[in-house]
């Protein structure tokens, strides 16, 4: 196998998207047919090979004989048209809609944002705005990608919020909190499912965010909602998660 045309997935190992991404692979079962390949963030992700395949300069990335797929949604419905059966029922309102209340939390904010009104986040700030500037730099001395660059700074500027901006950081926490009591509420009135129907992708968002919840930000953070923990701890003992997360 040449290297154009391997079955990759980029990620990082870091990334709470990216644990989206790994899991999608294994709950298919076909991670034998890819090669999990870590990119080191802030330095790959928004070099120009790398924004041809995903503009947005973001992890995670599937190619599949030769075709990109940027975007964990994205990934889910491609990886159920290629490789039946198909699991994911990213076609379902039910299911996207839930999807998008689980993305819609940013956890980036809860970890790293700015936690207080008076928190000095100068130096992330110089950070952030030299990879700004280096994004622009990307953008001048390569033209043809002019376009992309303009997504990747859309990106990085929607990050830099989330990263320096207090509200922001309220913002996500309130959701979060919202999200955790309303999943509670659901596994409840579902017999301890999300939705009623079934396991589908959003399953796949919900135990990849908690799992990176609990691994990073709080291993507590299910204390008081006993229903989610055991949800969690049955989600995370199937093989598809053990092969992906813990081996
Ligand atoms: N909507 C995208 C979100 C992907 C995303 O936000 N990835 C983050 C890591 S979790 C990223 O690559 N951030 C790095 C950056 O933008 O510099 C998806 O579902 O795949």
């Amino acid at each position: 196998m040449t290297q154009d045309s391997k079955n990759i997935l980029y990620y990082n190992p870091g990334s709470v998207f990216s644990n989206v991404g790994v899991l999608l692979i294994y709950q298919k079962n076909i991670q034998d047919q890819f090669e999990l390949r870590p990119i080191p963030m802030g330095v790959d992700n928004i070099s120009p090979w790398y924004i041809k395949l995903n503009p947005k300069g973001q992890v995670p990335t599937l190619v599949h004989q030769g075709k990109s797929i940027p975007d964990t949604l994205a990934i889910a419905s491609y990886l159920d048209e290629q490789f039946k059966p198909s699991i994911f029922a990213t076609e379902d309102s039910q299911v996207l809609a839930l999807i998008e209340q689980w993305r819609q939390v940013r956890v980036l904010s809860l970890l790293s944002g700015m936690k207080t009104a008076t928190q000095d986040v100068s130096q992330m700030a110089a950070t952030l705005e030299a990879s700004r500037q280096q994004v622009e730099n990307y953008a001048k001395s390569n033209p043809d990608l002019a376009e992309a660059y303009k997504i990747r700074l859309d990106a990085h500027d929607d990050r830099s919020k989330i990263l320096i901006d207090h509200d922001a950081y309220l913002m996500h926490k309130e959701r979060l909190t919202k999200l955790l009591d309303n999943t509670e509420k659901a596994l409840l009135d579902n017999n301890g499912k999300l939705l009623s129907r079934g396991q589908t992708a959003a399953d796949v968002y919900a135990v990849s965010i908690l799992y990176w919840l609990k691994s990073k930000l709080d291993k507590d953070i299910l204390k008081s909602r006993p229903t989610i923990e055991k949800y969690y701890q049955e989600q995370a003992s199937s093989p598809s998660f053990i092969n992906a997360f813990k081996k």
